[in-house]
């Protein structure tokens, strides 16, 4: 089975770049940098991945991306991620960025985007592995900076697939981002959210009904609301569910006891992915490994839910044909 999953050919379609920053990286571009990081160690580094909630993760997150100074750093990192991931089996990245976390720390926009593009297209080169980006606003932040952002990135609109929207899900309702999701459409752009992770099932409702997204990042809580499970159904609407993660980040207590085989015998279109594979114990193939050990899912289960990731990916007809 091992076998099998790894080579099914995989999309991962809900992953953070910063995100895919593991410890030995940290550690080296803490040393090149001149970044003091209050850990000594690569294991004491892992040690501290203890979380008992979002927040406690994003709090690490964010410290750890202090490492991140120059252009040369971001297409390290992503260089690095996109090996991992092509030993994995993964074919096509989907990967979301957060800007303002950088901007914050007098990061310009021109090196993250520099450098995540100049991997981008390497890894195209080098591992016949394509990405698509995804500008992710921060809603724990204003509204309005995540608008500033958007014009910002006028030089980058056209490497861009979609906006999204991330880090503290709850008291921030998708309905605060309805302005800049609206310009998102009006540029062109796609648009997906994290709703249901940590905030009601009515957060999903919003970021379809408001943000008119055409995924939903997690949407785990759905289920608590029958008539949205019905309406997620009947547009099957895309979940990009990230197992590890809700374990780590204790949305559920054990991968026995998450909501996944109830969420696909209710006939939701669902995706696996890995969210933050460096701070979440795997990458895609360690949640497909995961799901099978937890399940027991077959083989045609998962032929399902890989192909879904491939359906759903913002890639050209030409790549999904030939990812078919
Ligand atoms: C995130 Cl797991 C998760 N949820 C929300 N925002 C995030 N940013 C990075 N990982
Ligand atoms: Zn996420």
């Amino acid at each position: 089975m091992r076998d099998f999953l790894k080579a099914l050919p995989k999309a991962e379609l809900h992953l953070h770049i910063e995100g895919t920053l593991e410890p030995e990286l940290m550690m080296t571009l803490a040393d090149r940098n001149g970044v003091n990081l209050p850990y000594g160690s690569v294991e004491a580094i892992r040690a501290a991945y203890d979380f008992h909630d979002l927040q406690s993760f994003l709090d690490l997150y964010y410290q750890g991306m202090s490492v991140l100074r120059s252009a040369r750093d971001f297409e390290d990192l992503a260089m690095d991620y996109f090996r991992r991931a092509t030993a994995e089996g993964v074919v096509h990245v989907e990967m979301h960025v957060d800007p303002q976390a950088h901007l914050a720390r007098g990061v310009s926009l021109a090196t993250v985007m520099e450098g995540l593009g100049r991997a981008r297209r390497r890894a195209e080169r080098e591992l016949d592995l394509t990405s698509a980006m995804i500008l992710a606003f921060l809603r724990d932040r204003p509204a309005e900076e995540a608008l500033d952002l958007l014009e910002r990135a006028a030089p980058y609109w056209e490497s861009l697939d979609a906006v999204g929207l991330d880090s503290a899900e709850l008291g921030h309702p998708p309905a605060k981002f309805a302005e800049v999701f609206q310009r998102a459409k009006a540029l062109g752009l796609a648009r997906v959210a994290h709703a249901g992770e940590e905030g009601p099932p009515d957060y999903i409702l919003e970021a379809l009904d408001v943000l008119d997204v055409c995924r939903i990042d997690h949407g785990v809580r759905c289920l608590e609301d029958p008539t949205l499970v019905e309406r997620l159904c009947e547009e099957a609407m895309v979940l990009t569910v990230c197992p590890l993660s809700n374990v780590r980040l204790k949305v559920v207590e054990r991968l026995e006891d998450h909501p996944l085989p109830a969420m696909r015998d209710a006939g939701l279109t669902i995706t696996l992915n890995s969210d933050d594979p460096a701070y979440f114990g795997g990458g895609l193939l360690d949640n497909y490994l995961a799901c099978r050990w937890a399940f027991g899912w077959s083989r045609e289960v998962f032929l399902d839910l890989a192909g879904n990731a491939i359906d759903a990916a913002f890639m050209s007809e030409a790549r999904r044909a030939e990812l078919r």
